[in-house]
């Protein structure tokens, strides 16, 4: 009797370990799927992998996040997630086991990780409220609870009445008939309807929180944007090259690429959207609806938007028809001087409803460039993905101290006074964009026939305007290429050369000289903080 009392008390040996890491998973998913459900009430940016994907975001060190937007391109969000849930995949299976010997920790680590996810989410800049601790406090009470009882039924046996107060002697029920020692078909039961709830919780939150925004998408089917009181010219026909691999003068908005910190796509209601524009020296402070806008004349520009954070012959540069209103008439009307009339203000600072900040110099955007607050692009209303309702544009300055999507406030400041989100990690204040130049075809480490091979891509430097693009093969001389028409000074400009291609291994190198007559400077310097500057070369094997 006794031994056989003995066979049946806990030991977690390895298989209970095992089954203790199984349930902590289980209890984990079951916090994410409730925590999904939750959110889909509050909002989606409250959910505990986006509030601490945000502020991992936020945290990460600028070269840290400057490599994952080069090797992850607009996929570093969702390694970002796939990351944090194999963390947290990690610290559930450990947990789990944990709670094999001490059950109401087990628990109350599960709790704890409740905790960091609720304060990430309400430590965000755009949190609503306290009501973004929901999700994850109200997740992680159910996964706390489901992994008491899983864990429970590891650890079921039967025990003498006067037996110790080892929390194995709270359990009654099937498990006093579990050859083991423990309550085998409890366990397998819970654990699979826990799985199966969960899952169904789960999908039923990812479903509402994707269709969530309803609102916002019927406002943007909703616009209709006037025609254009100053129109652009039309594109130039020799504008665009026939040319296979060459990026299209035009890039349609489906392929235009996309940076920002935003791991749910912000969808805002354009009926409601208001945007406020203050601060030093704003004379008439004043508070615009979209309406407003539409009203007033509105201007198309073809202007090509630049990241900082594309490396020398990298991806992140784009071409598009703007419709907007100028930005420097809204700020005259506001009262608003730049600082070369004796303007008090020398940073214009705009914020986006998700609580990014871009800082850009209020001398630029009063100077009569056409720097704008965008409402189209390529013809229709600006796609959530890049701004929708409204988004700056400024031509010749780089999208981090310019181009603020989803943008909701305008405050006039210095530079002195307050440093946006990038400068605080480490980008520069002020960042003109480069003059640089691309080679699209043929591509690196292509292998064209000897013969003519038409080597082509583009070249820019907004705001001035190229002037000339040069090729050279290996070491040779510089040969300057045939460029395309121009657009305007703001759009990057087409680019080719005819090569007449000998057998071997080649270096095809670019360079662009603007029309200040600045030459691209071969000096290789990293994306931080101000831009990546340098030739970029192809290496290509001739058959
Ligand atoms: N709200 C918001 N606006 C933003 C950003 C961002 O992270 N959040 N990123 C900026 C950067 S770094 C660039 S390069 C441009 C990119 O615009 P696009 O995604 O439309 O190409 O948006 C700018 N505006
Ligand atoms: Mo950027």
């Amino acid at each position: 009797m006794r031994d056989e009392e003995k066979d049946r008390r806990v030991r977690p040996g390895r298989p209970h370990l095992a089954l203790g890491a199984l349930s902590g998973v289980l209890a984990g998913f079951a916090s994410l799927a409730v925590a999904e459900l939750v959110a889909a009430a509050v909002r989606p940016q409250s959910s505990p992998v986006i509030a601490v994907g945000g502020a991992s975001i936020d945290a990460t060190p600028a070269a840290v996040k400057d490599w994952a937007i080069r090797h992850f391109g607009t996929g570093d969000k969702l390694v970002l997630q796939l990351g944090i849930l194999v963390v947290l995949a990690v610290l559930a299976l450990v947990l789990g086991a944990l709670a094999v010997r001490f059950r109401r920790l087990g628990a109350a680590g599960v709790l704890l990780f409740g905790t960091v996810g609720a304060a990430a989410a309400l430590s965000r800049p755009d949190s609503t409220g306290i009501t973004d601790a929901l999700p994850s406090l109200v997740g992680a009470v159910v996964g706390a609870l489901l992994l008491y009882v899983l864990v429970g039924r590891l650890t079921a046996v039967r025990r003498p009445a006067a037996s110790t107060s080892d929390s194995a002697t709270e359990e009654t029920g099937d498990g006093l008939s579990a050859p083991t020692g423990w309550d085998r078909r409890g366990f397998v039961l819970a654990a699979a309807s826990a799985a199966a709830a969960s899952a169904a919780v789960g999908a039923v939150g990812r479903s509402l929180n994707t269709s969530r925004g309803q609102d916002a998408i019927a406002s943007r089917n909703g616009v209709v944007l006037p025609s254009p009181g100053s129109p652009a010219q039309p594109v130039p026909k020799r504008a665009g090259l026939r040319i296979a691999g060459i990026s299209p003068f035009v890039t349609p908005n489906s392929d235009f690429y996309r940076v920002d910190t935003a791991l749910v796509v912000p969808k805002v209601d354009a009926t409601t959207w208001r945007l406020r524009i203050h601060g030093k020296g704003v004379r008439r402070p004043g508070v615009y609806s979209f309406d407003d806008l539409l009203r007033r004349e509105l201007i198309e520009r073809d202007i090509t938007l630049t990241c900082v954070s594309s490396e020398v012959g990298g991806p992140y540069v784009g071409n598009a028809r703007w419709v907007g209103v100028r930005l420097a008439d809204l700020l005259a009307e506001c009262g608003v001087k730049p600082p070369s009339q004796g303007g008090a203000a020398d940073q214009l600072v705009s914020r986006s409803v998700d609580g990014m900040t871009i800082g850009s110099p209020v001398e630029d955007v009063m100077d009569g460039r056409d720097a704008m607050l965008a409402l189209g692009m390529n013809g229709e209303p600006l796609p959530f993905d890049h701004g929708f309702p409204v988004r700056m544009v400024v031509p010749g300055l780089y999208g981090f101290v310019s181009a603020c999507k989803w943008i909701k406030d305008i405050e006039l400041t210095t530079f002195d006074s307050y440093d946006p989100y990038w400068v605080k990690r480490g980008w520069a204040r002020k960042a003109p964009i480069k003059t640089a130049s691309r080679i699209d075809t043929p591509k690196p480490f292509a292998r064209p026939k000897a013969g003519t091979v038409v080597i082509a891509g583009v070249a820019w430097a907004q705001h001035r305007g190229i002037d000339k693009v040069e090729v050279r093969i290996d070491d040779g001389p510089w040969q300057e290429a045939d460029l395309a028409a121009e657009d305007t000074r703001d759009t990057w400009r087409q680019w080719s050369h005819p090569w007449q291609a000998t057998k071997g291994g080649h270096t095809l190198t670019v360079r662009a000289t603007d029309r200040t007559g600045a030459v691209q400077t071969g000096e290789r310097t990293r994306t931080i903080p101000d831009g990546a500057s340098g030739w970029h070369s192809v290496v290509v094997t001739v058959d």
